[in-house]
């Protein structure tokens, strides 16, 4: 599995440095949607599941967590600890963010609206999705 990490332009002067986030620019598809997670408890695992279509560009723009990506035959860990990097994920890959810290605030950009029909969180039905995929694509 390949991880795709964005490292973004940052535009600074004296007063401060601003990165710029555009849909189909410097990100890989048209942004629908953006919601943040933040006061998260240092202990818990978020995610779990994954998508059937939908992708994502994670970026932790405070403090830093973990991202486990799974994408049924492979899993890789990822420390998102800089507002100048973005994680993406993947349709089909199994997320699950954790080790938050108190300062967390992990952004996400998202390439449709919120539907809970495309969540898989179910990690049985996600393998056999992931190993459908594969035969699909082999
Ligand atoms: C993902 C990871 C990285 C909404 O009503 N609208 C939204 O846009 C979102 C994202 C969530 N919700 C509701 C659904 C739940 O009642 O907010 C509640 C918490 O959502 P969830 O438990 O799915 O949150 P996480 O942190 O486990 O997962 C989220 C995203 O849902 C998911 O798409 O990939 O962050």
């Amino acid at each position: 599995m390949e991880i795709k990490i964005y490292n973004f332009k940052v535009m600074g002067d004296q007063r401060g440095s601003l990165v710029s986030l555009e849909g189909n620019k410097n990100l890989p598809f048209e942004i629908k949607r953006v919601y943040y997670i933040f006061h998260t408890l240092g202990d818990v695992r978020r995610g779990c599941h994954a998508h059937k279509d939908l992708k994502q560009v994670l970026v932790c723009t405070s403090g830093s967590c973990k991202v486990l990506l799974d994408d049924g035959s492979t899993k890789k860990a990822v420390i998102l600890d800089s507002p100048t990097k973005g994680l993406f994920l993947d349709k089909m890959i199994w997320r699950e963010m954790y080790d938050f810290s108190p300062d967390c605030v992990l952004m996400v950009l998202a390439s449709d609206y919120y539907d809970e029909s495309d969540y898989i969180r179910n990690y049985s039905e996600f393998l056999k999705g992931a190993s459908d995929d594969v035969f699909c694509s082999s």
